[in-house]
């Protein structure tokens, strides 16, 4: 276990390494009580670094030494020193072979970093620092190399061999085994490493590049879910298509493979050549994914094969700049799906988990810079912060620069830094470059944390035609940085007159020909803009789009919100403002009397949406989700859950009976025997037909508890049977809901990513999954702590979305939480170290809520050997 005062470091402290990796020669022997690794690394000292270079310093982490030779010579055990987390090798030439035997147990490796058993097949995970716990190396990602990995284990067992590149050579050996050989042309950094040996089924397609070469395709799967392979390996192909035409990126190998592995700490990773996926993100058929899950695998498919360019040929040179390739990459994931289906609903979904999620994580004692300065342990920087709001800052240079800019931005990233280890830094330059832009101001995104505030005030004045818009901006404190800086902001607005027709923006001395919408450019702390020419008062559209990650405080009344949510163009502001009403509607009924007044125009609203079958459909269906309890505490400053539930759960019940008969309606309209299609349009009919269930069975409605029944029983698909099932398991139609989930688990025990699916639904649900009975679900023999996805299905929905009874005043929930973060921390830091979030927030929580919080915080604290990843996020939470 990892000391108990871990070390901070430091952005400044970056040095060059002092020995480069020219050459990785690995050979793993597989046994079952475990691996020997033989590392052979052509060494030589870095040109680039000053000073007397020392010993060479190699990182380890739990391996066992078996021998160290220097040129073919066994070292005396006097040349080196074994640390355990360092192996320094003294009196090194300037150039020489280096080979280090190492003994490993991946059976009884629980952390799932480095090379562990995953479902009887071994498989790596090396991302950030997992290859040190497979052999002694350089573990810093500017150390690159060409790898040659030779895979040996038994052929009946493991009959499937592989790792990065492509297979030179083959061939069997004593008893029983065989091995495979495979040569990686490309230097990489460690922790794109991958190896797989397993009893795997091969499910293969081709791919032939833009400029004519053909690509072998391959997916390997358990027997069991070879009928799951075919939407992924259909994403892939068109991935590598979009990749050509919208960047023109080739791929480069020629072969391309995919694994599924049951356990496994994150969602996917992109290992050169062999992307190894949790089941959950790959694997999926009509009868067990939902529409949401394969919208998430087509994102994460491309997600992790963009990475192929964004990432793998240019890499970060330390993990300070992940985001350089965490945030592109998600950025270009999120166009790909945007040109797959429905960008608006894409942006909404995206803005949503911005606001509810990224932006609370950059309010609390975990905020950090897109580019951080410092850190304890790595894995606990894969936050929203890198990817999300990462990705909106390479979004917020896509607008600044317009499309053709960009691209030759990204192609002279490419191009300039190809096969190096570069910086965010970089970056930016390469698109200031490319385009002519001064981007100076625009770095403070990198290096700033918090989510910039901009106070919006608006003046019209009759007599002139002019319409002042004044925009202030501020940044707020966070933890170790004060006093910030005014950032470069692109605000995209339009303004709308009372027919709702858009009215031209005419800046001081323009022409009246103006643009009806127009992206300014903040800079300073306070903005005025006038515009002139304006014969009304204009209701504006604020932040279309979404163009920036920021908040936006204007005194918008109830009436122009709902003007807005019916008539402006833009889809992502006609979403937002019937959010910021129900956000309004919900607020005010926090502390009110039980019978006060609801808002009867909320229903009107609503009503016209749900009566207008020629709105797009898509956006409609999102429109009907009321904003959530996690995004409804986000935006308190002394939460109180229990009442937010209530009040949300009072609109949401007050909506329902006011609309049953349109519910019923439109619930009507969606049932048709139409084939199952992914298209937008036909999601949103899913959507819709589930979310009038769930609100009807909200009240009570018994022909809708026969519609739930029916749709439970006769969905030829998962998403409806799920929204049935969900529906009934949030009602109070307790003898419905037991029913329903049994026959649930009776139809798919043998399937773990529907049991998954079956455990979240009721440890997220206010009815299902109080306490005793999330207890119950860890005791079932379905669940496992050592598959992160049965934890975080139980715990991290119970802590994540059953809100209610996790903010249980008493304390209990809290409590809950804490022991289970406690038992993981010595099996799975990772992943105890991302269920504790919850906690951390506890400021942000009225004090009989925060107190218990920080008593719970403090209990992990106090546990024995507590691991880095843990220390770190408690120590940082209660500072
Ligand atoms: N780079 C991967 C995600 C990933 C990150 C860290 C991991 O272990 C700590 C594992 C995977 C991606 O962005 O998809
Ligand atoms: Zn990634």
């Amino acid at each position: 276990m990892r000391t108990n005062q871990p070390q901070t470091i430091y952005l400044e402290e970056y040095r060059v390494p002092q020995y480069l990796v020219e050459h990785v020669d690995l050979r793993f022997e597989l046994f079952e009580d475990g691996a020997r690794v033989h590392n052979t690394l052509t060494i030589q000292r870095n040109p680039a670094a000053d000073g007397n270079p020392g010993p060479l310093e190699l990182d380890g982490d739990s391996l066992r030494l078996e021998s160290v030779a220097l040129d073919g010579e066994q070292l005396p055990a006097s040349r080196y020193e074994d640390e355990g987390s360092k192996l320094r090798v003294k009196d090194v030439p300037a150039r020489f072979e280096l080979t280090v035997v190492t003994w490993i147990e991946p059976q009884n490796n629980t952390r799932l970093e480095g090379l562990y058993k995953s479902s009887g097949m071994f498989c790596t995970q090396c991302e950030a620092e997992g290859f040190r716990c497979i052999t002694y190396y350089p573990d810093r990602p500017d150390v690159m190399a060409r790898f040659r990995t030779r895979v040996e284990a038994d052929k009946a067992a493991y009959p499937v061999l592989l790792s990065n590149g492509n297979p030179v050579a083959q061939g069997e050996l004593d008893d029983g085994r065989h091995f495979v050989t495979w040569e990686d042309p490309f230097p990489k950094p460690s922790y794109l490493f991958a190896l797989v040996a397993g009893d795997l089924v091969e499910k293969k397609d081709r791919f032939t590049t833009c400029s004519g070469r053909e690509i072998d395709l391959r997916m390997y799967v358990e027997p069991r879910n070879v009928h799951k392979c075919d939407f992924a390996m259909d994403a892939l192909k068109r991935s590598m298509r979009w990749d050509e035409d919208v960047y023109g990126r080739e791929y480069d190998l020629d072969i391309f493979m995919i694994v599924a592995v049951d356990d496994f700490n994150m969602g996917a990773m992109e290992n050169k050549g062999l992307n190894i996926f949790n089941s959950s993100c790959v694997l999926a058929s009509q009868d067990t994914a939902t529409d949401a899950t394969f919208q998430r695998i087509e994102a994460i498919v491309a997600h992790e094969y963009f990475h192929n360019w964004s990432g793998n040929r240019v890499t970060c040179r330390d993990w300070f700049q992940l985001s350089l390739k965490e945030g592109f990459t998600v950025f270009r994931d999120a166009q790909f799906s945007a040109d797959m289906g429905s960008p608006t609903v894409k942006r909404i979904e995206d803005a949503t988990l911005l606001r509810t999620a990224q932006f609370a994580e950059d309010a609390g004692p975990m905020a950090h810079p897109v580019r951080p300065a410092s850190y304890m342990e790595i894995s606990n920087f894969y936050t929203l912060t890198i990817y999300e709001k990462g990705a909106e800052v390479v979004r917020m240079i896509h607008n600044l620069l317009g499309e053709t800019l960009f691209r030759k931005g990204s192609d002279l990233y490419f191009e300039r830094h190809d096969g190096q280890a570069v910086t965010t830094d970089d970056f930016v330059r390469a698109m200031e470059d490319a385009s002519g832009r001064d981007l100076s101001q625009f770095r403070l995104w990198y290096q700033q944390a918090g989510t910039p505030v901009l106070t919006v005030q608006d003046d019209y004045d009759q007599a002139e035609g002019i319409y002042r818009l004044t925009i202030r901006q501020a940044v707020p404190d966070t933890p170790g940085q004060t006093d910030k800086q005014p950032q470069h902001i692109p605000f995209a607005l339009g303004l709308l007159g009372s027919e709702g027709q858009p009215l031209p923006l005419r800046l001081q001395s323009e022409s009246p020909e103006a643009p009806q919408e127009r992206v300014l450019e903040l800079t300073r702390a306070e903005h005025c803009f006038e515009f002139h020419g304006l014969t009304e008062r204009p209701v504006p559209s604020l932040l279309r789009g979404f163009s920036a990650p920021v908040r936006v405080h204007y005194p918008w009344t109830r009436e122009q919100l709902l003007f807005l949510m019916s008539h402006d163009p833009d889809g992502f502001n006609r979403w937002d403002a019937g959010q910021r009403l129900a956000v309004d509607v919900i607020q005010s009924l926090l502390g009110a009397a039980d019978d006060a007044e609801i808002e009867p125009r909320l229903v009107e609203a609503y009503r016209a949406l749900l009566q207008d079958p020629s709105l797009d459909q898509a956006l409609v269906a999102k429109m009907l989700q009321l904003p959530s309890e996690a995004y409804l505490i986000e935006l308190s400053d002394s939460a109180d859950p229990a009442a937010i539930h209530r009040s949300r759960d009072r609109v949401l019940a007050y909506l329902a009976e006011n609309l049953r008969d349109d519910l019923m309606a439109c619930y009507r309209r969606q049932t048709g025997t139409v084939d199952y299609e992914l298209t937008p349009e036909a999601i949103a009919q899913r959507s819709l037909k589930s979310t009038a269930l769930g609100w009807l069975l909200h009240i009570g409605d018994e022909p809708a508890l026969e519609l739930a029944k029916a749709q439970y029983a006769e969905a030829d698909n998962m998403t409806d049977r799920l929204g049935a099932l969900r529906a009934l398991v949030n009602s109070d139609f307790q003898q419905a809901r037991t029913e329903a989930l049994a026959s649930f688990y009776q139809r798919y025990s043998e399937d773990p990513q529907v049991v998954e699916l079956w455990f979240s639904v009721q440890a997220g649900s206010d009815r299902a999954g109080q306490l005793p009975q999330v207890q119950q679900l860890l005791a079932h023999p379905a669940f496992d702590w050592k598959n992160p996805n049965k934890v975080r299905s139980v715990v991290g929905a119970f802590a994540g979305q059953n809100l209610a009874a996790f903010h249980n005043p008493d304390g209990s929930g809290y409590e809950f939480l804490a022991e289970q973060v406690c038992r993981l921390d010595d099996s799975n830091p990772q992943i105890a170290s991302r269920l504790v979030a919850p906690l951390t927030r506890w400021k942000k929580f009225a004090p009989n809520y925060s107190t218990q919080m920080r008593t719970a915080l403090e209990r992990v604290r106090d546990k024995p050997a507590l691991s880095r990843d843990v220390y770190e996020v408690v120590h940082k939470s209660l500072a």
